[in-house]
């Protein structure tokens, strides 16, 4: 057998190098290069190993650790999880910074490879510097908190157990229904030990990613479901980009006449002007699709977990003989709901629906009602558009602006806060993949860095992040890493002083807005003081970014034109009133509110609460 005599870290980073994914004959390198930070635990082995391969893998610096495995993930949302980044840090901190990242890729189902340094697997020298030590047992380390977050973990304590792991790896990076993070743990003196490697370990390898059909027997008996439904509703996952569904579902939608609610994840699924678009469904939905949705007699959910969000807390679907069947290639997502599973890949099945279906279209009222759904949502979006609220402009307002300058084939960014719920339902999608929210974990910090993710994915869209002052502060490091790399965003960064939306929702649960704002603590020793007097703009600015300052809706439009004939990375500073909401529409979400109180509006929340409660529905 042919051999090659590598550290092991240098065997790791030639495999990564020729690993490659097929799909519908298109070919492509699935790793873009890897994310760094370099300790002791990961200098000499990774980081050496990449240093020796520099003009063939390409390294990134970045600030953050929890930062870069966010660009990662966002570069394969972006990527339709068909390319990704691997991630190297020292051990200790550096590792367990990832550990919100590898949460956050895992519930999104997001391919994202993570390399954190381990402790020594020789143990010789223990503790190292940032060793946990445990007396029950020496075989274990900070990185054992990546198990329940990885789809696939392991420890690489010899040099040759790459040889049966990183093949693990890439099946599950790579399978549409298993995909998320997975993680190696690697010790520090294995990373720096040669091994004599078999030779076709580092031979390119094509990876196919499969189109999985339906059981024929199951698909015909959704299609009969279909055909009996006089109310259908099709609910639109993240699983119709990932499956790149998009084009399939608006033909199907078209033939049948069945209007398409959108989740987060699944947003822009159909353009808005589609005619059975009623765009976002849920808590955070259109009047439309939530009225669609409670009297639907036929769920047809695509590619989506049915989150709470979804299903408004299983409040959504209030028809007493509703039925689901739902196309997922997960097994587990397929099944919730009681759904007549269709374990299989979104676009081949409409496929195979469609021509199943063929001649079944929805009655004329239904029709109707939806165009009217349609024009009378419309119009509500133009007039949050244009509120023309002062003195502080609206956040609604803001949305419009940057949506009517974007391009068609722009993206909008963002994961949390009040914005994601405004954007899911006013943001109109010109593009299918124009719309990118984190909202699995819906993880402050995940907007700047998930950016720099998506430009780097789709470097001739412009990518506009929009930003809660809140989640600004918690990460805003990776617009440094913009600047070294010259990569362009536009931030939009919307200064409410604080948590509008944790204060509205602590409003509703009878707490009064407590603790969701950025004030002095007063003389009564409560935090109500005057706002804090926190500059973002000038943060933004210290970090290398072009800032510009606006104050009316004006200004923001005509900074944002400024920035869109601009290269730097801009951030548009803009104070927004944060009493001014979009309003909810047809929905609820289930947040338990005290059950005993001594404050007369949290009684009153529970009573509220009581009543809303009694709508949730098992489904069996
Ligand atoms: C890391 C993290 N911590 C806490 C939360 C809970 N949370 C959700 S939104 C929010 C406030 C966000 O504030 P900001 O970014 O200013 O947006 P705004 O609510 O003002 O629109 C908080 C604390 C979260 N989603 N992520
Ligand atoms: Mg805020």
């Amino acid at each position: 057998m042919q051999t090659r005599r590598l550290t092991m870290a240098q065997a790791l980073v030639a495999f990564l190098e020729q690993q490659y994914v097929e799909r519908d004959g298109r070919e492509q390198q699935f790793f873009a290069g890897m994310f760094g930070i370099f300790g002791h635990g990961n200098v000499a082995g990774v980081g050496q190993a990449l240093h020796q391969r520099a003009d063939t893998f390409r390294y990134y610096q970045t600030r953050n650790e929890q930062a870069m495995v966010h660009t990662a993930a966002a570069f394969a949302k972006m990527s339709n999880r068909l390319r990704t980044f691997a991630c190297t840090t020292s051990i200790g901190p550096g590792a367990t910074n990832m550990v919100t990242g590898a949460a956050l890729a895992t519930i999104n189902r997001l391919p994202v490879l993570l390399l954190p340094g381990d402790i020594f697997a020789a143990r010789l020298v223990a503790p190292v510097l940032q060793q946990l030590e445990d007396p029950r047992t020496q075989d274990i380390s900070v990185n054992d908190c990546f198990r329940p977050v990885s789809r696939y973990w392991d420890r690489i304590s010899r040099p040759e157990q790459l040889i049966t792991s990183l093949p693990q790896a890439m099946r599950v990076l790579t399978s549409p229904a298993e995909t998320g993070a997975v993680t190696l743990a690697l010790p520090q003196d294995t990373q720096a030990e040669a091994f004599d490697y078999p030779a076709g370990l580092f031979e390119k390898r094509v990876w196919a990613i499969p189109r999985q059909r339906a059981d024929a027997a199951l698909l015909r008996r959704a299609a009969q479901l279909i055909r009996e439904s006089k109310m259908p509703i099709i609910v639109a996952g993240g699983g119709v980009h990932y499956s790149e569904a998009a084009e399939t579902l608006a033909r199907f939608a078209a033939q049948t006449g069945i209007a398409v609610g959108e989740t987060q994840a699944g947003k822009a699924a159909l353009l808005h002007d589609h005619p059975q678009s009623l765009g976002a469904v849920g808590v955070t939905g259109t009047p439309g699709a939530n009225i669609v949705a409670r009297e639907a007699d036929l769920v047809i959910a695509i590619g989506t977990r049915l989150s709470d969000f979804t299903t408004a807390s299983k409040t959504a679907f209030q028809n007493p003989n509703v039925r689901f069947t739902a196309i997922n290639v997960n097994e587990f997502d397929a099944h919730k709901h009681a759904a007549l599973p269709l374990i299989a890949d979104a676009r081949a099945t409409l496929e195979e629906l469609s021509a199943l279906v063929a001649g079944y279209h929805v009655g004329d009222e239904y029709r109707a009602r939806v165009a009217r759904f349609r024009d009378e949502w419309d119009a509500e979006v133009d007039r949050i558009y244009h509120l023309e609220h002062g003195p502080l402009v609206s956040q609604g307002e803001v949305i419009g602006a940057v949506n009517e300058i974007a391009g068609p084939r722009d993206v909008v960014l963002c994961a949390s806060g009040s914005l994601p719920g405004d954007l899911h339902k006013l943001w109109r999608a010109r593009d299918t993949k124009s719309y990118h929210l984190e909202y699995g974990y819906s993880t402050m910090g995940y907007e700047i860095a998930g950016g720099l993710g998506v430009k780097m994915a789709a470097p001739d869209r412009e990518v506009y992040v929009m930003v809660g002052d809140g989640s600004y502060l918690m990460m805003n490091s990776e617009i440094v890493t913009a600047i070294q790399e010259r990569i362009k965003l536009t931030i939009v960064l919307l200064d409410n002083h604080g948590f509008s939306s944790i204060g509205g929702l602590s409003a509703a649960v009878g707490a009064q807005g407590f603790g969701t704002q950025y004030r002095y603590r007063d003389g009564a020793g409560q935090l109500e003081g005057d706002y804090l007097p926190v500059d973002l703009a000038a943060n933004a600015a210290s970090l290398g970014a072009y800032v510009i300052r606006a104050g009316d809706i004006g200004e923001v439009k005509a900074a944002l034109a400024q920035a869109r004939g601009s290269d730097r990375t801009t951030v548009i500073a803009v104070e927004v009133d944060r009493e001014q909401r979009v309003p909810g529409y047809e929905s609820w979400w289930d947040v338990p509110v005290a059950e005993v109180s001594d404050v007369d509006s949290a009684r009153q929340a529970r009573a509220e609460y009581e009543v809303a409660r009694q709508r949730e529905r098992y489904f069996v």
